[in-house]
């Protein structure tokens, strides 16, 4: 497959896919969301590839935002009759089962903020700047912002962000919740390929399973999640990798996984 606006690698099982436009800050347009939907409908697919990292190619952005110049010459009616911004959800956060990590490697603003809040973490570099500025275009969040920035860092500092479109320093976005560690940009990729890698190392289907089983704490109530939860242990408990699991745990020696 030949994408123009990302690049695709494999590094043994972890797929690293690079938002590839740093002329325009990797500001995400319909060229990227295309490419993106292929890329991860791939990785999805390939059973050798078991986790992904997303990040931004140049020095300066993830991604600056949906594409604003794009945007510009679309009327209500073309965003409501496209439902515009609803694939990057339905398409590419629903069908990707397997985790994915953002590496924040700059600017993420705007889409590219929601865009890193749809992969399972986020990894940031000490450069890395989060927002949602919309307001500032007369608009407001259109792909996931308003709730995802949310549920991560509560009502307060999302409103606060939204209200006021300041940025937030990566120091404050790991303080807030919004990203699981922060590392000194040089070495952003190697953390998060290194992090993959471990995640990559796992037996494929418990993996999926805790996937789901964490982002149904945000879908139901706590009731329907801890029976979600035990129903998915129960399946768990009779793969082949649950047997080799424990038995490579008793025999002292590494796992040898099936992925069922
Ligand atoms: N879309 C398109 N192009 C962009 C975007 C973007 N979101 N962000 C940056 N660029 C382009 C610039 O236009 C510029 O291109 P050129 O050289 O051709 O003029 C190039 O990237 C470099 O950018 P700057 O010169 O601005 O770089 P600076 O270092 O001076 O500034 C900033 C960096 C602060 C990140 C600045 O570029 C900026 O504020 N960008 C926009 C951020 C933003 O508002 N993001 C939210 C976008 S809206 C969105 O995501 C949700 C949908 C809203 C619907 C809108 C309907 C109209």
């Amino acid at each position: 497959m030949t994408y123009q606006s990302i690049t695709v690698e494999q590094r043994d099982a972890v797929t690293l896919i690079t938002l590839n436009r740093p002329q325009a800050l990797n500001a995400l347009n319909s060229k990227v969301l295309e490419d993106l939907i292929a890329a991860f409908a791939a990785y999805q697919a390939d059973d050798g590839q078991l986790c992904a990292v997303l990040t931004g190619s140049g020095d300066k952005a993830f991604a600056a935002g949906a594409d604003i110049k794009e945007m510009s010459e679309k009327q209500a009616a073309d965003f409501y009759l496209d439902d515009f911004f609803a694939p990057w959800t339905s398409e590419i956060v629903k069908k990707t089962r397997k985790p994915w990590i953002a590496a924040v490697n700059g600017f993420a603003l705007g889409g590219g903020c929601e865009l890193a809040m749809m992969a399972d973490f986020i990894i940031a570099s000490d450069k890395a700047k989060f927002g949602q500025p919309e307001i500032k275009l007369g608009v407001a969040p259109g792909m996931g912002g308003s709730q995802r920035l949310t549920r991560a860092v509560g009502k307060s500092k999302a409103m606060e962000m939204c209200l006021t479109g300041r940025m937030m320093d990566a120091e404050e976005a790991e303080r807030a919740n919004l990203v699981v560690r922060v590392v000194p940009h040089e070495t952003l990729l190697d953390e998060a390929l290194k992090t993959a890698k471990t995640i990559a190392s796992m037996p494929p289907m418990a993996s999926i399973a805790n996937k789901e089983m964490v982002n149904a704490a945000f879908e139901s109530t706590l009731d329907q999640g801890l029976v979600m939860e035990r129903r998915i242990f129960q399946i768990l408990a009779a793969s082949e990798d649950k047997a080799e699991g424990m038995s490579a745990f008793v025999e002292k020696r590494e796992g040898q996984w099936k992925g069922r």
